[in-house]
């Protein structure tokens, strides 16, 4: 393997037999509970860990770390789905990756592992620092560890050469004592994973409703009467979801999916909270109509949906009936309508079904369903916010739903369904690179400082910064930095060229093993585990995607002894590396109640935090455009007008390659966690043994020449003279739009340039990659 090549899947030993055979059954059913038992006994979970499940998500037990969908209040049954058990059972893990692990195995030795086999190592134990004569891991002091940190960044000219990562599993605790550090050592460089991720929300909501946030809580799904899903695959990324759309559907409620794929879960789902639907093998029907638009087509399907509202509206005024848009909203809480209107009618239909590749009728469907509709939520996912239009089309869906007041009011609104289990909630507490001024404000106030108020850099500006020596120590709190990131190679040669790398983290990966010249691993506590303080122990709080605020108590002794918090770990940093005079940060780590207090203080919404999250199931924050309080600019929600945009990278490369160029999207199995690989089945896909495959569709092979069952290399299109290539994968026909790809991420990674990022919110575009396909000649590496 060459040394910036990674295989996510070779050395599995329990690996199923690779096979490519379709799914029949229902979503769910009983073949997660067959997983979830397999998946326990896989990870040699801890006898004493098992009650652990029975305790996720109560309101006295721990936050699920798997998704950021938000629970039932006292649920009276548990609740706890196949990929929350996955995601339980690899934190309980009894297995641990010793001191010894690394005393055997050189940093070399273990990049030669896949990533798979490097999450199967377990739990980590005790601090460890490179020792480059040896090529090794070593053990080190916690103390020495925290020192070493702080002579880098003291000795470093500016504090904006340091970037501080932030994955979406820190509590608010943790997020908002690491942002106040690191504004007190001067930057605003806070890459976190919601860059790669939901950043067209964050960054695009604001400018139409006010607030980057969704507007619906789990009661507004028992009232709405349409729910429309873009581009989200819940059976496998936000499985309890699936148990809310079967209430939906039961009730009558019309469902769809806009998805380039028909993701088995949103076609049926057999409950395993329902044991009588699984008895008599029954199964709901969950979404009433598929929309299948090519990828990366859903801004032109919108705006056909949105153009033809606008028809049925003039045909409605005309004959005297009910109108179709809500005036009375439009006029009381909108700017803008007019030019929005304008550019609609102007909106050629020809090039609407062109560019969102679904007929016509697909598109009136749609929009009759819609317009029907007395309470509707939107829900979308990655396959709306990881392509260069993301944020315009963000915008659109939030401007669709206005048309017809479906914003604020009861089973209405916008539904964005985040990935990370807090990441909502880390944006909210300061992990924002760039920050208000009013905020910067406050913090100040609150800590007597005067915090940094230029911008600081997002995950692909980090990345460039580092490649040009413009940041020189990369500190992470928690994540896979140089596999969740685009470009790995360039990637890979930006970590190397840091003077220090420091992961804080609960296993081993891939991240540790490409590192700066000097390098630590600092094991860390995860969330299901004991969090004991001076003999007290702490509870730690999330936000989940609706805005729910809770507390969350771990419960499984700690996988080691030599385990701090992520608190205790940033609370030492900013203590040796910037002294105690202006706060006391031991005392925080001794009790989280204090930063509560901090975050009440700076926070808006969090007034009495500690006494409110005495109450079992927690406290909605508030989202002022909820309540049709918006916060813009004009105090209106807005209208803005896209143009369909017809010269985007893929459009080029088309004109220069013709119907060979492919549109790409990458994508999660059902057996993995992001970057963590539990396992080489997604068995709702039909994909067995193996991951390293390329679905598409059956006449596109036809055209290319290609037979099913042959191997690929997969390589970009883009014009900086870089090579862009992965080899060897698996052609598996496929029911994918013509044009269209699927593959799995991390492994396609290295296909996405680090310059392709979404407009105006920086997302690297991991759902649509141009590219070209040729026939394999290394043959089934690794298989
Ligand atoms: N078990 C498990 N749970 C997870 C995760 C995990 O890896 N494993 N990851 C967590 C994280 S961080 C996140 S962000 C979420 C991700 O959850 P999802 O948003 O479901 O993410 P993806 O698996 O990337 O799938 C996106 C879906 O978008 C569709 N799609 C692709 N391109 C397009 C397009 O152009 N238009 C439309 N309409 N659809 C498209 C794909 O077919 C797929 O169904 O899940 C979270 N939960
Ligand atoms: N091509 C492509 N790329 C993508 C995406 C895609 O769809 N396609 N999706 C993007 C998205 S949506 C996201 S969110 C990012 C994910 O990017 P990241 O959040 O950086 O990646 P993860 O794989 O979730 O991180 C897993 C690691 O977190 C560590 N960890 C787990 N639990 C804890 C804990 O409690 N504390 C600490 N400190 N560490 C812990 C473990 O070491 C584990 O290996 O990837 C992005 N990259
Ligand atoms: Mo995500």
């Amino acid at each position: 393997m060459k040394k910036n090549e990674f295989r996510a899947e070779s050395g599995i030993e329990s690996r199923t037999q690779p096979r490519i055979e379709p799914y029949k059954h229902p979503a769910a059913g009983w073949g997660a509970l067959k997983y979830v038992a397999v998946n326990l006994f896989k990870e040699k979970v801890a006898g004493g860990n098992y009650r652990t499940l029975l305790k996720q998500n109560q309101p006295d037990g721990f936050d699920c770390p798997g998704c950021a969908w938000p629970d039932r209040e006292h649920a009276s049954t548990f609740e706890f789905c196949e990929n929350g058990v996955k995601a339980v059972a690899a934190e309980a893990t009894s297995k641990r990756a010793t001191p010894a692990l690394f005393e055997e195995h050189s940093v070399a030795e273990l990049m030669t592992q896949s990533d798979f086999e490097l999450e199967q190592h377990g739990r980590l134990t005790d601090p460890l620092v490179y020792d480059a004569a040896r090529d090794r891991y070593v053990p080190i002091g916690w103390n020495d560890a925290f020192e070493l940190i702080a002579q880098h960044l003291k000795r470093l000219d500016d504090p904006n050469r340091a970037a501080f990562y932030t994955s979406g599993r820190a509590s608010n605790e943790a997020a908002f004592l690491y942002q106040l550090f690191v504004r007190m050592y001067g930057t605003n460089n806070f890459p976190d994973c919601s860059n790669m991720c939901h950043e067209a929300t964050s960054r695009g909501l604001p400018h139409t409703v006010g607030v980057g946030k969704g507007t619906v809580t789990l009661d507004d799904f028992e009232h709405a009467d349409t729910l429309l899903i873009f581009g989200q695959n819940p059976a496998t990324n936000h499985p309890r979801m699936l148990g809310e759309l079967r209430e939906c559907a039961k009730r009558g409620a019309t469902i769809v999916s806009i998805n380039p794929l028909k993701e088995r879960g949103l076609e049926r789902f057999a409950s395993p909270q329902h044991p009588v639907e699984m008895l008599t093998m029954g199964s709901t029907r969950i979404s009433s109509l598929f929309i299948r638009p090519k990828v990366g087509g859903d801004f032109a399907l919108i705006k056909g949906v949105a153009k033809r509202v606008l028809e049925l509206d003039d045909e409605a005024l005309a004959s005297g009936v009910e109108r179709v848009l809500d005036v009375e909203f439009i006029a009381e809480h909108t700017v803008g309508f007019e030019a929005f209107a304008d550019d609609l009618r102007t909106e050629r239909w020809d090039t609407i079904v062109a560019e969102a590749g679904v007929p016509l009728d697909d598109v009136l469907k749609l929009a009759d369903i819609y317009a029907k509709g007395r309470a509707v939520i939107s829900t979308w996912g990655m396959g709306l916010t990881q392509h260069k239009n993301s944020l315009a089309t963000v915008q659109l869906l939030s401007n669709l739903m206005m048309m017809r007041g479906n914003i604020g009011r009861r089973g209405a609104g916008l539904c964005p369904v985040r990935g990370h289990s807090n990441v909502q909630g880390d944006r909210t507490v300061g992990i924002e690179e760039q920050p208000t001024q009013a905020f910067l404000d406050k913090l100040g106030a609150a800590y007597d400082f005067e915090p940094p108020r230029e911008h600081g850099l997002d995950v692909v500006n980090t990345i460039q910064a580092m490649r040009d020596g413009r940041v020189k120590v990369f500190i992470g709190l928690g994540g896979n930095f140089s596999i969740a990131t685009p470009d790995t190679p360039r990637t890979w040669d930006a970590m190397r060229a840091c003077d220090l790398t420091v992961h804080v983290t609960t296993k081993l990966n891939r991240s540790h093993l490409v590192h700066g010249r000097d390098a630590l691993i600092l094991p860390t506590l995860g969330r299901t585990e004991i969090d004991l303080q001076n003999g007290v122990a702490q509870g730690v709080s999330v936000e989940d995607s609706m805005s729910m605020v809770h507390i969350s108590y771990g419960m499984n002794t700690p996988a080691s002894d030599n385990l701090l918090s992520e608190i205790a770990i940033v609370a030492h940093i900013a203590h040796a590396t910037l002294g105690s005079n202006k706060v006391d940060w031991l005392a925080h780590a001794a009790d989280y109640a204090l930063i509560r207090d901090g975050i009440a203080k700076v926070i808006d919404g969090f007034e009495n935090y500690n006494e409110r999250l005495k109450k079992p199931g927690g406290f909605h924050l508030g989202v002022a455009s909820r309540d049709r309080v918006w916060k813009t600019p004009s105090g209106k929600a807005q209208f803005i007008a896209h143009a369909i945009a017809l010269d985007t990278p893929i459009h080029q490369a088309r004109e220069q390659y013709g119907e060979r160029l492919m549109t790409l999207m990458t994508t999660r199995s059902h057996d993995q966690y992001n970057t963590t690989i539990y396992g080489l089945d997604d068995r709702y896909r039909g994909v067995y043994g193996q991951r390293r495959v390329l679905f598409a569709n059956p006449q596109d092979l036809a055209m290319l020449g290609f037979t099913a069952g042959e191997r690929v290399d997969i390589t970009s299109v883009w014009a900086d003279g870089v090579e862009r290539r992965v080899d060897s994968f698996l052609l598996v026909e496929y029911d994918i739009p013509r044009g269209c790809l699927g593959a799995y991420y991390p492994e396609t990674n290295p296909l996405v340039p680090l310059s392709s990022v979404a407009d105006g919110a920086g997302t690297p575009t991991s759902k649509s990659i141009p590219v070209l396909l040729t026939a394999s000649a290394v043959d089934a590496v690794a298989a």
